[in-house]
């Protein structure tokens, strides 16, 4: 494990350069640090976001995908969390120079209706959600040229940036849907099945996860249970995803 003041130092140079909108290299080529100790670097890192004011408002799962995670090398799910700071309203229009090298991709969002008793061994995690919604997550990761290892992107709080919520739907099922991403210069298209064959085990996931490391789930919070289809750029102009049954999601870059 490494030492407090250096989990904060390493918190406070992924939070310089977000604020400052500067990459920064990959921690792990100058420290050696495991992935309890990149969980730290995030719980400070957002320590110091809700100093700011912020306010944590969900969690988002990643490395979701089977491709994502061979890609990674790794076989677990890593968790991040959200902030009001990071929301775009549907539709809305935002501006691009406050992110150093954004991607966009397209999600499935679930709502909490309750919270979450981490130390009940006979939660319902799928009971403790009410809705459900096509989204946007934006990543934006603050290392240099999006190279980063698993500890790396952990501390980084997963690359989370930003994200937009389509409208709620009731809970059913969306295994198998057809998902399409399209910007302004690209699209991409997927099904649901990429989230983990099916985006409710995202749900079965976050609860172990959050088990594991006492990350509490409150009610109204918001869900993002990983990505569809591989990210795209994130470039001016609308951005759309589209998850079929369940409606799209828009932004506008400027
Ligand atoms: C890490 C974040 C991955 C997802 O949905 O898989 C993620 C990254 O690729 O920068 O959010
Ligand atoms: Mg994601």
């Amino acid at each position: 494990m490494i030492a407090a003041d250096l989990t904060g130092s390493l918190a406070q140079r992924l939070d310089t350069a977000q604020t400052a909108c500067a990459d920064t290299p990959s921690l792990a080529d100058s420290h050696a640090f495991d992935i309890d100790d990149a969980y730290a670097v995030q719980a400070a890192l957002l320590e110091r976001r809700v100093a700011r004011g912020e306010r944590i408002v969900g969690v988002k799962l990643g490395f979701t995908s089977k491709a994502k995670m061979a890609q990674m090398g790794v076989s677990d799910v890593i968790l991040g969390r959200l902030t009001d700071a990071m929301r775009i309203g549907d539709g809305d229009s935002f501006g691009l120079a406050r992110f150093i090298h954004p991607k966009v991709e397209p999600e499935v969002a679930y709502r909490l209706c309750r919270d979450v008793d981490l130390d009940d061994p006979l939660t319902d995690i799928e009971s403790c959600v009410d809705a459900m919604a096509p989204a946007l997550e934006i990543i934006d990761s603050r290392y240099r040229d999006f190279r980063f290892t698993y500890t790396d992107v952990v501390a980084d709080n997963t690359s989370a940036a930003g994200y937009a919520i389509g409208p709620w739907s009731p809970v059913g099922s969306v295994a198998n849907r057809a998902v399409r991403l399209r910007t302004a210069d690209a699209e991409s298209v997927g099904s649901t099945a990429a989230i983990l064959g099916d985006p409710v085990h995202a749900l079965h996931a976050l609860l172990d996860m959050c088990r594991r490391r006492r990350i509490p789930l409150r009610a109204g919070e918001v869900v993002l249970a990983g990505a569809a289809t591989a990210a795209l750029p994130l470039v001016a102009g609308v951005t759309e995803c589209d998850v079929a049954g369940l409606g799209s999601v828009t932004v506008r870059g400027r």
